[in-house]
């Protein structure tokens, strides 16, 4: 037997523009139990002089019948392979009618056209139309599309597809049909259809120009009570837009639908947004304030892709951060003005260490603009996400707030309609501003966190203050000895007697390895703030010392800083400790006294309760692997996070007691960003309460049993579930049994469980893969259970048993959900960075996934990324 061809790699060199553009696209969805018919006519134009084939992508279809200007084609006629369908018709314009049958039913990947419990969905992007009929399924072939779509009429009463309602009617057999047409050309990817039984909820939303938008929200008729929060967020987002960024809604209509089985967030559709249901659903009793928060999120970033990523779109999977990197910032800029900017510029930034760092620092590491890939679903990643993000911000602060919004209103006049690369989009950005960005492109290029080292000297003669300042970029698969980048840093000075700003909020612009800056006039010797807001995405070496990082943690005129100066000050004591060079008490004393100053300091100030809880945090374990370096012990580090919790959880016993006490009754529930902080800080002083040596369940049992909301029920239930016992055990059954009708709030107990600290929580794990509660096959409920377990629960995960479950899961998935298991593996990929022991046990996980026969291209190329040499 020879062994499967290893898949191989895409280039970005190796674009060409399509041999074939589609003029229009006609669809028929044929829908029956069991299997759904497609019948696509399809008018094609040759593009350019050439005589090259027709090749069609097209994947797990089968074909039925293929006609050419009305001519049925024979075998002999075209090729056919398992990705392909290739032929070559003669003349310039011709018309292909392809009908293909799919089973949606036993789709279990997610992708092209799925059925998740009653309802039939798509999800294109990035390749799942090619599941659905042979096409020219790439971002830069454009189409027209009508569709029509016929259905059983009891089972499917509701049937969807993009733009306007063109059509409908009864069928005999007690069959409906609907047509729809989209005004706008689109590529495959975004497309959708939806059929099934719905229930909606409706409101309206006048845009600029007065233009009346119908909103429609679609679930199951039973879960329309969760929907109001989405729909006040969807005309919230809608305002915002015109506002910030002069964009206009473009139909009369736009539809969301939320599935329960889904592989990510949300999928942009042109009008017809299609969600996970966890991403929708919110209300006080049943969902927690994060959902609140994470709902708001993305129903703004898929409505602001209407235009970044709809309107103009990428020209190659290559160019994705184009569009999400963009619509990303929009969205935490959006976010920023109604959460408060500090706390959603400190959330972004502990979200980029945490996933966006590691990833820059592994076998995964590539750039904001990939250069190849084997399976482009691998590349939905928190580089082209979240430093592509960083990037759009980084554009931002260098030309200002005016001249930014120039540029992209340049850029989406210029580009209206079409398919385009990053570089046409600082092209736009440099134009509007008059400001060079050619070395700033390389932050598009290249792979790695750039390192900063700040050195500081003042001269008390001349008045003088010199910042001294080096990059370098590390080394990453396939890329070695990179050029300096073009780095805004922003300072500041602060008078070490008064805290008054000496010279306000500057931005160097660092573009050489070495380059020196001098401040004139600076009166007296200063304490630096650098990186204030985090002004670019590196890792900041500077030699500060505990007196200079208390001092900032309190004067610092940039809140990010202030904050910042408290994590590093935590994170340079944690290290010493988890070093074996200092104790405990030694190393946190002095930050039981900032502690206990912050939350004196809150009461008489009354600042952002969220941004003192951010402050009372401590640093993650991901921060503190990447602050240890190389070799770091993952389980040790996880011990001492709690060992160090438990210790100012005894000593500030009192503080915890009285802010847990003063936030106690906070009235009747609203989702507010106020009311949201001090239920968080509520929750903060349980949690440091419940840390303690000896704690209190009670204090847990009466929270759970006398809260009237998810948020506070929610925190009870997890301090409680880290104390085997009774009460964990009656809690856990009496939450599932009073809410198995829930699956989204079924899949907190499961997380409940899955982050546990308690030392049977590797086989509470492995036993509810088998309960009913648990499906393989829907990912909410495998990122719940598995996800969360070897993301979250780093003193259970770094175990030869814990390294397991996820491997046998990634097993399982592999060929279930291809992608969900590729995505899964990414914790065994930190193997190269940690302690040797742990690394071997990860590292042979990894080789026993890679040993797998049938392995899906998605997964063979992350575990063969994360095993090379
Ligand atoms: N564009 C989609 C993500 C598609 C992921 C494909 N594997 C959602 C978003 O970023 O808005
Ligand atoms: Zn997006």
């Amino acid at each position: 037997m020879t062994a499967a061809p290893k898949p191989q790699p895409i280039y970005r060199k190796d674009y060409k523009a399509p041999d074939f553009l589609i003029e229009s696209t006609l669809l028929l969805f044929e829908i029956f139990d069991g299997y759904t018919d497609v019948t696509a006519q399809t008018t094609f134009t040759r593009n350019g002089n050439h005589t090259n084939a027709l090749s069609l992508d097209g994947e797990e279809l089968e074909l039925l019948s293929i006609n050419l200007d009305g001519n049925a084609l024979a075998e002999t006629e075209y090729a056919l392979t398992d990705k392909k369908l290739e032929l070559t018709p003669e003349g310039d314009r011709f018309r292909l009618e392809i009908k293909t049958r799919i089973k949606p039913e036993e789709n279990t990947a997610l992708e092209g056209l799925y059925k998740s419990s009653v309802i039939y969905c798509t999800q294109c992007e990035a390749e799942g139309f090619r599941r659905i009929t042979y096409f020219l399924d790439r971002p830069d072939v454009l189409t027209k599309f009508h569709v029509r779509i016929e259905a059983d009429k009891k089972s499917c009463p509701v049937l969807l597809s993009n733009g306007n309602p063109v059509g409908k009617g009864d069928m005999d057999g007690g069959r409906h049909y609907a047509e729809w047409e989209d005004p706008f050309p689109k590529p495959s990817y975004l497309f959708a259809l939806v059929a099934g039984k719905l229930g909606y909820r409706q409101d309206s939303f006048t845009t600029m120009s007065g233009k009346v938008v119908d909103l429609r929200i679609y679930v199951e008729e039973k879960d329309i009570p969760y929907t109001d929060h989405a729909m006040m967020c969807l005309k919230q987002c809608m305002a915002w837009d015109e506002e910030r960024f002069g964009r206009e809604y473009d139909l009369n209509l736009f539809n969301i639908v939320a599935v329960h089985d889904f592989n990510m967030g949300a999928m942009e559709n042109k009008s017809l947004n299609i969600f996970n249901t966890q991403l929708i659903y919110a209300s006080p009793e049943l969902y927690e304030d994060k959902d609140f928060f994470n709902v708001d999120r993305v129903v703004a970033h898929e409505y602001f892709h209407n235009w970044s990523g709809n309107r103009v779109n990428c020209r190659d999977w290559f160019q994705l951060s184009l569009k999400e990197g963009f619509t990303v910032f929009r969205e935490q800029e959006y976010m920023a003005d109604f959460y408060g900017r500090d706390s959603q510029r400190i959330s972004d930034v502990k979200l980029l260490w945490e996933r966006q760092f590691p990833e820059d620092s592994g076998p995964m590491a590539h750039p904001v603009r990939p250069d190849s890939y084997i399976a482009i679903d691998n590349f939905y990643t928190m580089t082209i996400y979240e430093k592509g993000a960083e990037v759009i911000r980084m554009i931002h602060t260098l030309i200002g707030e005016e001249r930014f919004r120039a540029g992209s209103d340049l850029y989406f006049e210029r580009f209206d309609g079409q398919a385009v690369t990053c570089d046409d989009f600082v092209d736009c950005m440099e134009e509007a501003s008059d400001f060079d960005l050619s070395q700033f492109r390389l932050w598009y290029d290249q792979a790695g966190t750039p390192q900063v080292t700040v050195e500081g000297q003042y001269d008390a003669v001349h008045k003088t203050y010199r910042f001294t300042l080096h990059q370098s970029i590390p080394d990453t698969p396939g890329q070695k000895d990179k050029k300096p980048q073009h780095i805004p840093v922003q300072v500041g000075l602060l008078n070490k007697e008064t805290g008054a700003d000496m010279i306000g909020t500057q931005t160097l612009y660092l573009r050489d390895p070495e380059q020196v800056f001098e401040f004139e006039s600076v009166s007296v010797e200063p304490v630096t703030s650098t990186l204030r807001n985090f002004s670019a995405p590196v890792t900041l070496e500077q030699d500060l010392s505990a007196d200079d990082l208390s001092f900032l943690m309190m004067k610092d005129s940039d809140g990010f800083n202030r904050w910042q100066a408290g994590q590093t000050l935590m994170t340079q004591r944690l290290k010493a400790i988890i070093n074996e060079q200092h104790a405990i008490p030694d190393s946190f004393g002095e930050i039981t006294v900032g502690f206990e100053a912050l939350i004196d300091g809150f009461r008489e100030n009354y600042y952002d309760p969220s941004l003192l809880v951010k402050s009372l945090t401590l640093p993650s374990h991901t921060n503190m692997i990447q602050a240890l370096g190389k070799g770091a012990d993952p389980h040790k580090t996880a011990l001492t996070l709690k060992q160090v919790k438990c210790y100012l959880a005894d000593t500030l016993k009192d503080q915890w007691l009285r802010l847990y006490n003063e936030f106690q009754d906070i009235g009747t529930y609203s989702a507010d960003h106020e009311s949201i902080a001090r239920r968080e800080l509520k929750n903060m002083a349980l949690s440091y309460l419940m840390a303690a040596e000896t704690p209190d369940l009670d204090l847990a049992r009466a929270q759970y049993n006398g809260a009237d909301n998810m948020t506070d029920r929610m925190a009870a239930l997890r301090e409680i579930v880290h104390h085997k016992g009774d009460l964990r055990d009656s809690l856990l059954a009496e939450f599932y049994a009073t809410h198995k009708e829930h699956p989204l709030v079924v899949n907190k107990w499961l997380v409940a469980q899955a982050i546990s600290e308690a030392d049977d929580t590797v086989e509470i794990v492995k036993a509810l893969q088998s309960h009913e509660a648990f499906s393989i096959k829907n990912p909410n409920k495998v990122r719940a259970l598995i996800g969360a377990f070897a993301q979250l629960n780093m003193l259970h995960f770094h175990t030869h048993a814990g390294y397991g479950v996820l491997r046998d899961a990634v097993i399982t998935l592999n060929k279930i959900n291809p992608q969900i298991a590729a995505r899964m593996v990414a914790p065994l990929l930190q193997w190269r960075n940690i302690d040797a022991g742990y690394a071997a046990k990860m590292k042979a996980c990894l080789e026993d996934i890679a040993r797998e026969e049938n392995l899906s291209d998605m997964v063979y190329e992350v575990v063969s990324k994360g095993l090379a040499d």
